[in-house]
């Protein structure tokens, strides 16, 4: 879409632009059909069209209206284009009010939030669980109105460190209640699928467990199979992305189509451990991270509502569902095995041939080999990143705290993961110029390749690891195979963020 907004500034014919913008190819023939239909009038009755122009300046004012459609609906279309490539759109559905730990995680959730297009927030739990769960507020709705209450007195700050901060209104309006004796949350679902929009709906159930209703998208899955039919039922289903706990039932294994995609951030247990409780172990002191220093006391009534009393410190073990979808640069969604802050996932293997996957890869860092690594490497730096959000909560000022850098892989500054096609014995070369820091830190650039999440088996060497710009020379491959190599810009600033990008290299033959 871009060449079309430059064929339009650059040309402002009709046909420049007719030739790249559908949309715009359509006003044309609406505009030209309704300047034609003037024209004839202003013929036929002189005084209608030719009071105020002569004919010849009327046909510029006309020409004048076509260029100005024109170059609007391409500008609207290039912004929908760039918002539908950028932020994914994510519904979350919670059982707040049992184990603190939802909690927990909607606070970090809350300083996430512009980062994608939330479509709401389903609350499940009617009664909170005495003894366990000592939130004043005794249903999920009520604890997760008094967090989003929180979020609003935080949100002028916070919107001046990123103006996309949702109101805490429109999250209200998104906010419902999802159970048994009600179907909101159902009907907050459909319609969230339902929207005329190119991009899927990511849905992350927490865990939702006894004495919560019934899992809201298994009911939404039920309503439209019914309503539906089989075919509306597959369209519907092909909408969904799952980043979530399995309350689906039989539409998970049983009721074809398959989801498109689910990716388990809670299973599968390896040495006796489940996935989802390794997230308090790798990260509750990484980087030196400190609840009661840095979230706890003076950063304002958000972090002030993350509760202390989990079974395991700073427990959070739904917050890998969407720290698998935090545009990192790092990550693509739809590639599990890649990496995110989340891990990485491999086939779940309890749904042979079905695109479902589980926390079941391992990496090799600081010479050993465990699936603990898929996160843990990344640990201290997404700690230091909630640091810093906490810091934007009573930081009125934009210079009063920090912000990550921008990291520019060979001239592209979006977070997208760039791709190229080598030949066996080429050498690559890669460059980090034009990266920077918005609070005019110093950066460091360093350059790894992730060799887990690539195809190629043996070892690259990396001319250098460090600096602005870095290359290897494809290795000799018998069939195409895939190189991933990770930039990771880092400030200086307190506490230190970082930013990355990824370019997936497929080597040829
Ligand atoms: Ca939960
Ligand atoms: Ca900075």
């Amino acid at each position: 879409m871009t060449s079309c907004v430059q064929a339009e500034l650059e040309n402002w014919g009709p046909h420049a632009a007719g030739v790249c913008c559908p949309a715009a190819r359509r006003t044309t023939r609406l505009v030209q059909r309704s300047v034609r239909w003037k024209v004839s009038a202003g013929r036929r009755n002189p005084h209608a069209a030719g009071r105020v122009c002569s004919p010849f300046n009327f046909k510029i004012q006309i020409q004048h209206m076509i260029r100005w459609f024109l170059a609007l609906f391409c500008l609207v279309a290039f912004a929908v284009s760039a918002i539908a490539a950028d932020r994914l759109r994510l519904l979350i559905e919670t059982d707040a009010g049992g184990d603190p730990d939802d909690e927990q995680s909607l606070v970090r959730f809350l300083l996430y939030a512009n980062e994608w297009d939330v479509e709401g927030m389903i609350a499940n739990r009617p009664v909170a669980r005495g003894g366990e769960n000592r939130n004043p507020e005794r249903t999920g709705l009520g604890i997760v109105r008094r967090q989003l209450n929180a979020y609003g007195d935080c949100w002028t700050n916070l919107a001046r460190h990123d103006p996309r901060y949702p109101t805490k209104d429109f999250l209200w309006s998104r906010t419902v209640a999802g159970h048994n004796d009600t179907d909101q949350a159902e009907k907050l679902i459909i319609s969230a699928v339902d929207r005329p929009d190119p991009r899927p709906l990511w849905y992350s159930d927490w865990g939702t467990d006894h004495g919560a209703a019934t899992n809201n998208l298994k009911r939404a899955l039920d309503r439209v199979l019914r309503e539906r039919g089989p075919d509306g039922y597959a369209q519907f289903k092909s909408k969904l992305r799952l980043s979530s706990y399995d309350k689906f039932a039989e539409h998970t294994a049983t009721i074809a189509p398959p989801f498109a995609l689910w990716v388990n951030t809670f299973q599968p247990v390896v040495d006796g451990k489940r996935w989802y409780h390794r997230f308090s172990a790798l990260t509750s002191r990484a980087g030196g991270f400190d609840l009661v220093r840095d979230v706890l006391t003076g950063h304002g009534p958000l972090g002030a509502l993350y509760p202390t009393n989990t079974t395991h410190w700073a427990k959070e073990g739904d917050s890998m569902t969407f720290l698998y979808l935090v545009p990192t640069g790092l990550n693509d969604p739809h590639e599990p095995t890649w990496g995110s802050w989340a891990g990485r996932y491999g086939l779940n293997t309890n749904f042979p041939s079905q695109p479902y996957y589980w926390a079941s890869l391992a990496d090799t860092w600081n010479g050993t080999t465990h699936r603990d690594h898929t996160l843990a490497r990344w640990a201290a730096a997404l700690q230091n990143d909630f640091r810093a959000r906490l810091n934007w909560c009573v930081a009125g000022e934009f210079a009063k705290a920090n912000h990550r850098p921008t990291a520019v892989l060979d001239g592209d500054g979006t977070r997208d993961v760039l791709r190229r096609r080598v030949k066996s014995g080429d050498t690559v070369r890669f460059t980090s110029r034009g990266s920077a820091d918005p609070d005019g830190h110093a950066i460091r650039t360093t350059w790894f390749v992730y060799r887990e999440a690539g195809t190629f088996p043996g070892e690259i060497r990396l001319e250098s690891l460090e600096g602005e710009s870095t290359g290897f020379v494809a290795p000799r491959v018998e069939q195409p195979a895939s190189v991933h190599v990770i930039l990771q810009v880092q400030d200086n600033g307190t506490p230190s963020l970082s930013a990355y990008r990824r370019v997936v290299c497929l080597v040829q033959p």
